[in-house]
């Protein structure tokens, strides 16, 4: 790398500390190993600062001379009389495009500029910096500076300015430049901090006082895996990075409320959130910060092989049934209502673990899964009367538990037997299922959304307590809950019924209810939920909205309902997309016809990656 500097002779402005533009310029350069350098105008101090850096110069009088004998190297081209920051400088030295500017910030004064991307006619003379990358192979260099082949890394950063005149303005300009305290913030998610953190946090340090507000439990959650470490570790590691002056909390994915109370000059994030699913929030996070006058400066974002490898094993740690067991009742301890969707098989597994949405600047993720009867035996081809044994489900079960880290509730029918269902429970639990759910039907079970068309039968308090209690007693851990599930209303039983069972239930020691009902109106659903909340603060709520499925997520939240679980929507609807195709195929007696309702070849070669 070598550099050209134009206009040295404005090194007699003093900057800081002593320091003059052109002594800093080189100070910086050498910093970088830059120590071959062309000066296009002489000055008194280049002797003697040169010696000081151990840097080899070069009196030029035609730019392009010196780029046409230094092709074989990149070329750094600088105006002696612009200013930036040694974390600009940096930027600028790693890009890898044809070549780089960087444009100054607002109009200052008259006399130091703004250098605007329409001002081409006039970049020659107020550019601060260009990198002309080796490859870059522009045939006309004096074309350079006409901006056709450089990429701006940044258009609006106020670590950049020119200084045109020595007058009394300037100078009162660059001492605040350097004395002002500048306040950075940045928004830390990780848990794993890594040196592509650190890397980042020492740039934003160089741009002044930084201020991490370390995100909530519940935001990470919300957009991306749970945390292996929890906010309080998290808030502890970050607190102690030397590059760290001041640690708050951030407790939403948006940063305006911190933004605006702490109001800093600059937000620093890498580069990768302009194309991943926190897009969003870096709209956002522009807008907020032109109201309070800040500016968003984004490093690239480290891509090294080994970070992507802790990021892996988080997600195999977070797959160990010890840690996934405990995780539902952490999740209910912090989101008053969790949203659970059904899971037969790994890609369904994979579905409810991977898909996210944004609505109104917001992230959803499902918070677990349901393992269905009906869901896993239709996949089997198996009407849902309790045939398909335990062991089969338990192969459900791991098959998705290889493919995926979030929490696993189990719909295990009627529990069986008391003296199976106390094996089965270990079982359960020790495998890292998070809950069971059982109903209080003996016999042979039949769906409950039969209802009353098929002979069904309820089970006794008295028996159904037995079962819960005696369930209880063998677990080996508080992570895993036993929810009795309550059939009165689908058996037409009445609502006193169904309250009566649901206290006893819970005197058993039943960690949740869930209340079941087949009408497509919620009323007899939302009527147990006030009673039931009227008496117990305490046990979990769980519904299974499928036919009375207008009620949002945030209504069932109003009724202190804790867990909704989607019971049978991915089978639902895969099942009618499959038997279109396979009609479609048939009729047709090729498959053209079909392709439209397929996805490529391309996207299910590369639905599963190999690692
Ligand atoms: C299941 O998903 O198997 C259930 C819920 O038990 S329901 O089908 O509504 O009975
Ligand atoms: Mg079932």
């Amino acid at each position: 790398m070598k550099a050209i500097i134009l206009k040295s002779d404005f090194s007699s402005y003093i900057v800081h500390n002593d320091e003059d533009l052109l002594k800093r310029q080189l100070r910086l350069l050498s910093k970088f190993a830059i120590t071959d350098i062309y000066f296009l105008y002489n000055s008194n101090s280049i002797d003697e600062y040169c010696r000081e850096y151990n840097i080899n110069y070069y009196i030029a009088d035609d730019i392009y001379n010196v780029i046409d004998g230094n092709l074989e190297d990149d070329i750094l081209i600088l105006n002696g009389d612009s200013i930036f920051s040694e974390a600009v400088l940096s930027d600028v030295l790693s890009f890898n495009t044809k070549s780089a500017a960087v444009n100054s910030y607002a109009n200052i004064s008259d006399n130091i500029k703004n250098i605007d991307i329409n001002t081409r006619d006039n970049l020659f003379y107020y550019f601060p910096i260009i990198k002309i990358n080796k490859f870059s192979n522009i045939s006309d260099y004096s074309k350079i500076f006409e901006f056709e082949d450089i990429s701006l890394i940044d258009n609006n950063r106020s670590e950049i300015c020119i200084v045109l005149d020595d007058d009394i303005k300037n100078r009162e300009y660059i001492n605040n430049y350097f004395n002002k305290q500048r306040v950075v913030y940045l928004a830390f998610s990780t848990d794993i901090i890594h040196g592509g953190h650190i890397r980042i946090l020492k740039k934003a340090k160089e741009l002044g006082k930084v201020v991490v507000g370390v995100m909530g439990d519940q935001a990470v959650a919300s957009f991306k895996r749970y945390p292996v470490l929890d906010y309080e570790h998290r808030y502890e590691i970050i607190k102690n990075i030397k590059y760290v002056d001041e640690v708050i909390e951030q407790k939403t994915l948006s940063y305006t409320d911190n933004l605006m109370s702490i109001k800093p000059d600059y937000v620093v994030h890498g580069d990768e959130w302009r194309d991943d699913n926190l897009k969003y929030i870096r709209e956002e996070t522009i807008n907020t910060l032109k109201k309070i006058g800040g500016i968003l400066i984004e490093y690239p974002f480290s891509k090294d092989k080994e970070f992507n490898v802790l990021e892996y094993k988080s997600a195999e740690y977070l797959s160990v049934p010890e840690i996934r067991r405990g995780r539902l009742k952490k999740i209910l301890s912090y989101k008053p209502t969790v949203s659970i969707i059904e899971a037969h098989n790994g890609l369904t597994g994979l579905i409810a673990e991977k898909t996210t949405v944004v609505k109104d600047g917001k992230y959803y993720q499902f918070d677990g899964m349901w393992v269905s009867s009906l869901c896993d035996s239709t996949s089997r081809g198996k009407p849902d009367i309790e045939l398909v044994d335990l062991s089969s489900r338990l192969q459900t079960i791991n098959e998705i538990m290889e493919v995926t880290t979030k929490p696993i509730i189990l719909d295990a029918d009627t529990g069986g037997l008391i003296e199976h269902f106390i094996y089965n429970v270990k079982t359960l639990e020790r495998i890292g299922v998070s809950a069971v759910i059982i109903e209080d039907k003996i016999g042979l079970k039949k769906n409950s959304l039969f209802g009353t068309e098929v002979e069904q039968q309820q089970d006794t308090i008295e028996n159904f307590c037995n079962k819960i209690s005696s369930g209880k007693k063998v677990l080996k851990t508080k992570d895993f809950m036993i929810i009795a599930r309550i059939e009165s209303l689908i058996l037409e039983k009445g609502m006193e019924d169904a309250l009566n069972r649901a206290f006893e239930y819970s005197r058993a020691g039943a960690d949740g209810i869930m209340i079941h009902s087949r009408k497509k109106e919620p009323d007899e659903i939302f009527e147990f939920c006030n009673k039931f909340r009227e008496k117990d603060n305490k046990s979990y709520l769980v519904v299974v909205p499928t036919t009375f499925n207008t009620v949002t997520e945030d209504e069932f939240s109003c009724m202190g309902v804790n867990i909704v679980i989607y019971a049978n929507q991915l089978t639902r609807s895969a099942f009618p997309a499959m038997k279109k195709t396979a009609e479609t195929i048939l009729y047709n007696r090729r498959a053209k016809e079909a392709d439209d309702m397929c996805m490529s070849i391309k996207d299910i070669l590369t639905l599963i990656p190999e690692e």
